[in-house]
């Protein structure tokens, strides 16, 4: 599958604010691998791909992590999480995709995960920071990341476990993980 109808076919698995979100992220992607030193074009495929599964009902995602074999502790956590591990199960059996590492990048782009790749992270931070984004601290993550990318990322990151915190809900432990890692 090439690039055009990749795009083509995640775009209909969306709504239309989701492929501007999605357009987002993948020039955010690029931009970031450019600045900081990873290949553009599998930052792009990363990007293009990380929200596939966002919109599919809950009861599909479910299936895919239980017949799957993805990580059975998913479901114990909000169902936000899934559609990232499915994603990745959905680029690489329905879109062909083979890199493993744009994989990992689609797989960990909501949780984070300790020790993440240069493509993951800036997968992750792409998709905080994409000029559609507006939470509050957004444009403190913006500014980190002309330079930073970890630091960058760990803003990201602090600021969903506040969202979490708030709302008095379970955090992943990938996520915590990915924190700690950023700090040391
Ligand atoms: O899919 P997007 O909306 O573009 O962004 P995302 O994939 O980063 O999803 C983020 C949502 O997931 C966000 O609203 C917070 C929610 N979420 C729920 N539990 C957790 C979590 N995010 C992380 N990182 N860790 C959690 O434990
Ligand atoms: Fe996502
Ligand atoms: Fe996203």
């Amino acid at each position: 599958m090439n690039r055009e109808q990749m795009i083509d076919k995640v775009k209909a698995e969306m709504p239309e604010r989701r492929w501007l979100h999605t357009q987002g992220v993948m020039d955010t992607a690029i931009l970031l691998a450019e600045r900081f030193g990873e290949d553009p074009i599998r930052a792009e495929l990363a990007a293009i791909l990380h929200d596939v599964a966002k919109y599919w009902p809950t009861e599909r995602m479910q299936q895919v992590i239980r017949e799957q074999s993805l990580p059975a502790e998913l479901l114990f956590y909000d169902k936000e999480l899934w559609h990232a591990p499915v994603g990745s199960w959905v680029a690489e059996h329905e879109y062909g995709v083979t890199d493993a590492e744009v994989l990992d990048a689609i797989r960990y782009h909501t949780s984070g995960r300790r020790g993440m790749s240069k493509l993951e992270k800036i997968v992750c931070l792409a998709d905080y920071m994409e000029p559609g984004r507006d939470f509050p601290g957004v444009d403190i993550i913006r500014e980190l990341s002309e330079q930073f990318l970890d630091k960058a990322l760990l803003a990201g990151f602090n600021s969903t476990i506040t969202f979490l915190l708030a709302k008095g809900k379970r955090i992943f432990p990938l996520t915590v993980e990915a924190r700690n890692g950023l700090l040391e």
